[in-house]
């Protein structure tokens, strides 16, 4: 077991910030100290194996991206990163634990699909991983299995409002499995988006000849989100079940949460980085023209959809996130090439594998609504860190820098700068990057999980197997 002591930066938590030094023995934190402290009488500098400079950098505990899929089976190809490239990219980027979806579809037993999952990440991950359970059937058989669950360390699961034919639960399917949930202190999570009336929207516009990336966002209308929203809210609390609904882009419904999070029901949040920073409108392109031929804008074709930043959506995303309305930002990391992947909606949107890949980028974009004003340098850390283990059964483990806790550490350096590109900071398996351009004022310099130095100033240390699988708690956000 080796020690590690990381000096002289300021140890941020979800409350406050405090100059202090971190000492790891093994693979968790052992004391947050006062900075050189002569622990009883010895230097502790000079007595652990490797000391950590992280003078006028910030410690924070490392990321929680509560939102990825790797290797997901979807619109007729798979998402590109494996378990692997995926979980190494998370690394370089501050992200030290990732829960992704394990899949039921239709027709398939909850088992196997969890089976599944554990096979294709087991030994392959460079980080921490846990799953959600996809119940993409609602029958008698999924609700029994749901009842394993939480034995198998999975206290969340999801459904789908949207996808018909593939993921979709309809209205009592979805009553069912919340009253079940409740019953077993599971946690709902939801796509939120009227399924079967956006792909009459879609087909609408594809027989009008509206065939490009563009028109994903148009068929995909905010009312389509904001009504989902409310439907799952509403059930939610008749059955008593705490919701938590995904990917939030659409600022009524934000308002729909903070109106049930008024009325005191146990609702939740999650917004992505995509929807704090990209919009509708650069799906358009230089020419602003909607029937816009060139197809990058499927780049950006994930759902819920990219909005109007016209409309003020992104806005309502940053003030969600002050307010507490939205609770914390996770990727939904679901990466697809262009080439053979992204391509195979050339012609027709419909057909453009829905998914955007963030899982390195994610921890500098919210760092950067530090440095523009729109959260606080505690709320970056809440959001990204402390509220994901918190609302997902890992709290004490994760995104807390205290005695006992895993020792997943991430020196950064707020003089430091980052350049997002394909050709620069890219360790995804994508052929491009969703974020070419974007500068960030500041740089992940060093990253730890469960003791080890993953990444540090001359290169990537870590390796598939170190991470491992987190049987996970029930949510402390249970009434
Ligand atoms: N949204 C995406 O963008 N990709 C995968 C599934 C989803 O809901
Ligand atoms: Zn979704
Ligand atoms: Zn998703
Ligand atoms: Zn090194």
């Amino acid at each position: 077991m080796s020690t590690l002591l990381v000096t002289g930066g300021t140890v941020v938590s979800s409350t406050g910030r405090t100059e202090a030094d971190v000492l790891v023995d093994g693979e968790r934190i052992v004391a947050v100290l006062a900075p050189s402290s002569n622990l009883l009488g010895t230097d502790l500098a000079s007595s652990v194996d490797r000391v950590v400079d992280a003078s006028g950098k910030y410690v924070i505990p490392g990321g929680i991206d509560a939102h990825t899929h790797m290797q997901l089976p979807f619109g007729g190809t798979e998402a590109i990163d494996t378990f692997e490239t995926g979980t190494i990219a998370a690394a370089w980027g501050g992200t030290t634990s990732i829960i992704d979806f394990a899949v039921q579809t239709q027709g398939t037993r909850v088992e196997e699909g969890l089976a599944a999952w554990h096979e294709k990440a087991r030994g392959n991950c460079a980080v921490d991983y846990g799953f959600h359970q996809i119940v993409g059937g609602v029958d008698e058989h999924s609700l029994k299995a749901m009842e394993t669950l939480v034995d198998e360390g999975i206290t969340s699961y999801k459904m789908f409002m949207a996808y018909p034919g593939v993921f979709y639960a309809t209205d009592d399917q979805i009553l069912r499995a919340m009253q079940k949930a409740r019953e077993l202190g599971l946690l709902t999570m939801m796509h939120a988006e009227n399924g079967p009336a956006i792909d009459v929207l879609a087909e609408q516009l594809y027989n009008q000849g509206k065939t490009t990336p563009y028109f994903h966002g148009i068929a995909r209308a905010w009312q389509m989100e904001e009504e989902a929203t409310h439907r799952a809210i509403m059930l939610a609390d008749l059955t008593g079940a705490p919701l938590y609904v995904v990917h939030v882009s659409a600022k009524q419904a934000v308002e729909q949460l903070a109106a049930a999070r008024n009325r005191g029901q146990n609702v939740f949040g999650e917004t992505c980085p995509q929807y704090l920073y990209l919009s509708l409108e650069e799906q358009l392109g230089a020419t602003g023209d909607p029937t816009w031929g060139d197809f990058e804008g499927a780049k950006w074709v994930c759902s819920t959809p990219l909005r109007s930043r016209e409309e003020g959506h992104q806005d309502a995303m940053w003030q969600g996130l002050r307010t507490n309305d939205l609770q914390m930002v996770s990727t939904d990391h679901c990466p697809f090439c262009m080439k053979d992947q992204k391509e195979l909606g050339r012609g027709d949107f419909r057909a453009i594998p829905n998914g955007i890949g963030s899982i390195e980028h994610r921890m500098d974009l919210l760092y950067q609504g530090v440095v523009t004003g729109q959260i606080s340098l505690e709320r970056w850390v809440e959001i990204t860190s402390t509220t994901p283990a918190r609302m997902f059964g890992l709290h004490g483990r994760k995104g807390v820098i205290a005695p006992g806790a895993d020792a997943d550490l991430v020196v950064y350096d707020p003089n430091g700068h980052t350049s997002i590109g394909y050709e620069k900071t890219h360790h995804s398996a994508m052929d491009h990057s969703a974020w070419e351009g974007f500068e960030i004022d500041g740089h992940v310099d060093v990253v730890v999980s469960r003791g080890s130095v993953l990444v540090d100033d001359d290169g990537f240390h870590g390796r598939a197997g170190h991470g491992q699988y987190l049987k996970r708690g029930l949510t402390q956000y249970l009434t």
